[in-house]
């Protein structure tokens, strides 16, 4: 099947549209300004708490899951304003989970963002209060206003949220992760695990992201929950890699980690080589899954290759 456009092709057949190199900040900065405006001032008592939550939100992070949430919406016109919004909700919830990975009681880690992690830089009682304030800052977030003028659809995407954060989804994918150091696992037990864990959320930002526009269809729906499905598994298959290939001062995060933890990875399953070609699939997989979409997948298809060709 052909791809649905080329892989990091430039824009210029549509001149309304930015570029992916101008578009990407323009992303980014709109919600990191929009994470600031609705994280709690430091002004505000509990002072520490406010500030551990707006340490572990602010000054970091690709803000991959928004990127997604908004090049989805593009697919169905959703208003910008409502995709912030789940953009915002995704991201604090992605946060908390940093945050509460860090903690001595499950990954035990010092840096991540190229920073001290929360526990470090606060203690462990406000890392962890941080984090559940922001889970809830974040339901906060969602239910402000619908998320579709529909209501079941609304009801829909709220409860999309909630599983994707909870035991049948990343909290879940957690607790298989930490029960398997040590262990031994099986390529499809990975893979379930890391749906789980990373991937319920990066699925829940783009389904989220497309679901909140009028033109939602059942025809999109089974083409982009697979392309989720794929780019949530590249995503991770990404991390392994670089955990073996990239530095500590290149990630920001302590590299090398899941061999000294004796986690099972894919490079510790595959190989570092198999790994590889099974990214190169994917990515494949990720075109074939946006083809027939036309331009309006074009956004989508160049994050699929900026997660995947990422370097950090
Ligand atoms: C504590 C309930 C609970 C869950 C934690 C997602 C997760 C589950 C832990 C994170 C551990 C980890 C490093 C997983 C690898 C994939 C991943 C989520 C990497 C970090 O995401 P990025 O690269 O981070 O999007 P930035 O810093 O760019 O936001």
């Amino acid at each position: 099947m052909a791809p649905a456009v080329e892989a990091g092709a430039q824009s210029g057949a549509h001149p309304d549209r930015m570029d992916f190199a101008q578009w990407m900040p323009a992303i980014q900065q709109r919600v990191e300004r929009a994470l600031d405006a609705r994280l709690p001032s430091v002004d505000l008592a509990p002072a520490k708490l406010h500030e551990a939550m707006r340490y572990a939100v602010l000054g970091g992070g690709k803000r991959v899951r928004p990127l997604l949430a908004f090049a989805a919406g593009e697919l169905t016109g959703a208003p910008d304003a409502t995709v912030e919004r789940i953009a915002v909700a995704i991201e604090f919830i992605h946060a908390y989970s940093l945050v509460h990975d860090d903690l001595p009681c499950m990954d035990d880690d010092v840096l991540r963002r190229g920073r001290p992690t929360c526990h470090v830089r606060f203690d462990e009682a406000t890392a962890m209060l941080a984090g559940d304030a922001l889970q809830s800052e974040a339901l906060a977030v969602v239910v402000d206003a619908p998320l579709a003028a529909d209501p079941a659809r609304n009801t829909g995407l709220l409860r999309m949220f909630a599983l994707a954060c909870g035991s049948r989804g990343m909290a879940g994918g957690q607790a298989i992760d930490l029960a398997a150091v040590g262990q031994s696992m099986t390529l499809p037990e990975l893979e379930r695990m890391h749906s789980l864990k990373t991937g319920a959320l990066i699925r829940a930002s783009i389904m989220m992201g497309a679901g909140c526009g009028d033109t939602y269809d059942e025809n999109l729906d089974a083409r982009l929950s697979r392309f989720a499905d794929i780019v949530g598994l590249a995503f991770q298959v990404v991390d392994d890699i670089l955990d073996v290939e990239a530095s500590s001062s290149e990630l920001g995060k302590t590299a090398g980690k899941d061999a000294m933890q004796n986690k099972p990875t894919f490079v510790s399953i595959l190989g570092l080589d198999a790994a590889k070609a099974r990214l190169r699939q994917l990515h494949r997989e990720a075109r074939e899954a946006l083809a027939g979409l036309g331009e309006r997948a074009r956004r989508l298809s160049e994050i699929a290759d900026f997660i995947i060709l990422r370097k950090h």
